[in-house]
């Protein structure tokens, strides 16, 4: 019964989240490095749409604009590359750690 758990034990059955932003045409932080099951949610600051798609293509935002968010659930570890395909120019990492390691 959710109600009764304490609020911290709650907050670990809760996805950790890792935010990325897209700023000035970059990544921002460029790297990150989170654990499998994380959250990252992206938010373009920009003026101009970006979007962040996977080399691999395991995730796509497709086009966001000012302001918009995408958010994408890392579930298996790995180092996941990303890029803008309006502006392939454009580069982001995620490393995804497994889960029990800190
Ligand atoms: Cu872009």
């Amino acid at each position: 019964m959710i109600a009764a758990l304490p609020a911290i034990a709650l907050a670990a059955l809760l996805p950790a989240a890792a935010i990325v932003h897209i700023k000035n045409f970059t990544y921002v932080p460029a790297t990150i490095r989170v654990h499998a099951g994380d959250r990252v949610t992206f938010v373009n600051d920009d003026d101009e749409a970006h979007t962040a798609t996977a080399l691999d293509k395991s995730f796509d935002s497709d086009g966001l604009g000012t302001g918009d968010t995408y958010q994408h659930v890392f579930p298996k570890p790995g180092t996941y590359r990303y890029f803008c395909e309006m502006h392939p120019y454009m580069h982001g990492t995620i490393v995804v750690l497994p889960r029990s390691s800190q």
